[in-house]
């Protein structure tokens, strides 16, 4: 069990923000950080629900507004408060069980001067049921009889988000919320019960209160459902959240427990990842597994998994490319209805795609850098006032960096190929493809003089260069892109002409225009200099850095050098012309090529972005340099379990826990699709004795074994 289990002993009391995005639970509807329940100063307990966005007064764009953190109790014993800080802690261990789900934190204290009390705490959000919670505490007095005094409500609402809030009471054990999002309109409600077993009466007042005497060695149990809808669910979320709740109480714990531990066991039995011979790496990727679990959403296909997933505020729950091209690879492998329902949302919002175009000028769709609930761009403008005299930076992304379009048809175009979905391609995967086609047919710039086309003042995805003429990253995946478009229509027309011809009428797809597409493949300019592709016009004339003597580190060179000054140099902040090695394998080019290319820009990155170390490890592992994959792959592995980037706290990075799975599959694994079938060219880290994965290949699961002496797929 013990590489299923992350665990935490002793207590960590200046981790605490860290931690709480450790042990964050979540079921794809909401996230739950893992602030302790009687609360400490400097905590931040937030839950968050997928798609409940608004834009408070004053703020430049709309967030996740974080609704009441249901996880709070007052436990008193023996008239002393319990909290770690006082009395006596004789003991603790916090630990998270990957497989099941379940939040445990075991306690020996002694309360101030007299009893010894040992508390069990656990918490889940049930995956069989996204709308419940609960929540238990397991008292025992171990040397003495001792009065207990517990209050157990929902907690506040953030009046900064909701107004036209309602609190109340229906059973004595149960109190119920209603809010509606200021701005956005959205409605929550909540309802909470919260018992210490059938024989103790609750307390009048204004929660679930009980006070009651346990004798010495008794073991008594408190126990709190939390029930939760909101309107993008249900047409009267207090309605529905109090039919819930009943549905919950009836159940029982227990039995709430066991069906979300089965629908765990089922979750783990497409996706999990074994490795023999590394126990840090096991634990380290079942942990990314199962924060990219707990943030995909199930029953939604109108959300998507946010830059740091619903266990932090981190980036406001925008959703970036991260998700299409890092968090996506293991659920298009492993779990295809749940990349299915990202993919749509990006259908969905098409609308905001193309008014995002209309709006910079250009035809087709235009998919914004950030992304909320309304497909608009969201990216701030400014960043946050810096000290020492609160300037604040431009933030040129939602702007500038557009290739997200393109890694947007690349994720659904690499879904199609391995799922073999053709229903979604042909109903709403082509539409998306299509219209964004039509965008870069519209964005790309002819040069006449050369004979080519260009695409300037773009962002790539090292984004220490802020305004670059031809990207090589942008202008290969927008060439590309083309190339998938023309594919698709070609598909498109002999499967489903119907279809087909009416997305021609829709988006004006006329003979002219796949005609300027096919010259814009044959002409797209790619800056190169023989095999060694430039990252962008004039990058080798800035200011080389020695990035490897700056090291170690724990700030990014960015942050040492200032914005504008490496604007001025070579530093890469993150896999750049390496994700494109990463992302097109072999047709980037030959060995040769991928190793010239690896041996220019890996040493200039500084992996200032979490997204970078993974990508880099799948790249080098496909290489063969497989001392190095590990070592960033290890890197990358630590990003939240370790806080090695020191922002863990701000919430779980999807992109880096994407990034170890496409590491490990793609790169250690060394998995390709070859024609209708898999292939696999393995090069795993020395010390692993076997790596055992699933994929789900046109419907068929594939069980791959790899060992030294050889490899299976069953
Ligand atoms: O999308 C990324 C970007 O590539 C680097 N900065 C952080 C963003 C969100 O993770």
């Amino acid at each position: 069990m013990r590489n299923w289990i992350v665990t935490e002993t002793p207590f960590r009391p200046t981790q605490l923000n860290h931690l709480e995005t450790v042990f964050t639970i979540g079921n794809g509807y909401l996230g739950v950080r893992g602030a302790f329940e009687e609360g400490y100063p400097g905590e931040q307990p937030l839950v968050l629900i997928h798609g409940l966005f608004n834009q408070p007064e004053g703020a430049e764009v709309s967030e996740l507004a974080g609704v009441p953190a249901w996880t709070g109790l007052e436990l008193a014993f023996d008239g002393a408060r319990f909290r770690l800080d006082q009395g006596e802690l004789l003991g603790y261990e916090r630990t998270l069980d990957l497989r099941s789900g379940l939040l445990r934190r075991a306690v020996l204290w002694r309360i101030p001067g007299q009893t010894v009390l040992r508390l069990v705490f656990e918490r889940f959000a049930s995956l069989a049921r996204p709308h419940i919670l609960a929540l238990r505490v397991q008292a025992t007095a171990l040397d003495g009889d001792m009065m207990i005094e517990a209050a157990g409500g929902l907690g506040d609402a953030d009046r900064s988000h909701w107004t036209d809030i309602e609190v109340g009471r229906g059973a004595p054990q149960q109190a119920f919320l209603q809010a509606r999002a200021a701005q956005s309109g959205y409605r929550l409600g909540m309802a909470a019960h919260f018992d210490a077993g059938p024989d103790i009466r609750p307390e009048a007042g204004s929660r679930p209160t009980f006070k009651f005497m346990a004798r010495r060695g008794q073991t008594v149990t408190l126990t709190k459902f939390i029930a939760i809808h909101t309107s993008r669910d249900a047409a009267r979320p207090l309605d529905a959240a109090r039919a819930a709740l009943g549905t919950a109480v009836d159940l029982g714990y227990d039995a709430l427990y066991r069906e979300s531990a089965e629908a765990w066991e089922a979750t783990w039995h497409a996706s999990d990842v074994e490795i023999e011979g590394d126990d840090f790496a096991q634990l380290a990727i079942r942990f990314a597994l199962y924060h990219l679990l707990i943030a995909a959403p199930r029953d939604d296909e109108r959300v998507s998994i946010g830059a740091k997933t619903l266990s932090g505020r981190g980036y406001k729950g925008h959703v970036f490319w991260d998700t299409e091209l890092f968090a996506l690879a293991p659920l298009t492998f492993t779990q295809p209805a749940l990349a299915r329902n990202l993919l749509m949302y990006r259908y969905h919002l098409l609308p905001g795609a193309r008014t995002k175009a209309v709006n910079n000028g250009f035809e087709g769709a235009m998919y914004p850098w950030e992304s909320t609930d309304t497909g608009e761009e969201t990216t701030p403008k400014w960043g946050a006032p810096l000290p020492p005299d609160g300037r604040r930076e431009r933030i040129w992304t939602g702007d500038r960096e557009i290739h997200i379009s393109a890694d947007i048809a690349y994720a659904m175009r690499q879904y199609w190929q391995v799922s073999g979905d053709d229903d979604f391609m042909a109903r709403y995967g082509a539409e998306v493809i299509l219209d964004t086609a039509v965008f870069w047919g519209s964005r790309v710039e002819y040069n006449a003089a050369q004979d080519r086309y260009e695409i300037s003042h773009v962002i790539g995805p090292d984004e220490y260069h802020e305004d670059v003429n031809n990207s090589v990253f942008t202008n290969v995946m927008a060439r590309r892109h083309l190339q998938t478009a023309l594919e698709i229509l070609a598909w498109l027309e002999r499967h489903a002409p119907a279809q087909a011809g009416a997305l021609r009428d829709r988006l004006a797809l006329t003979p002219a225009r796949l005609e300027h597409w096919r010259d814009v493949i044959a002409k797209m300019y790619i800056p190169r200099d023989g095999d060694l592709l430039v990252e962008f016009d004039g990058f080798f004339d800035l200011e080389p850095v020695d990035v490897a003597a700056y090291w170690p580190r724990t700030r990014s060179l960015q942050h040492i050098y200032g914005v504008p000054a490496t604007n001025r140099t070579q530093i890469i902040k993150q896999a750049d012309v390496v994700m494109l090695m990463a992302l097109l394998g072999d047709a980037f080019g030959p060995p040769e090529m991928q190793r010239a290319n690896w041996d220019v820009y890996a040493p200039r990155c500084d992996h200032g972005s979490s997204l970078s170390a993974a990508i880099h490890g799948l790249v080098a592992a496909r290489l063969g340099m497989s001392d190095q994959a590990y070592a960033l792959w290890r890197q990358a592995a630590g990003v939240d379990l370790e806080d090695n980037k020191g922002n863990a706290a701000d919430g779980a990075h999807a992109a880096a826990a994407g990034g170890l799975w496409q590491a490990i599959v793609l790169g250690f694994a060394g998995l390709r699709q070859a024609g209708d079938g898999i292939s696999l060219t393995p090069n795993l880290p020395p010390h692993w004795r076997r790596l055992r994965f699933r994929v789900m290949h046109r419907g068929r699961l594939r069980d791959v074994t790899i060992t030294p002496d050889g490899v299976t797929i069953a």
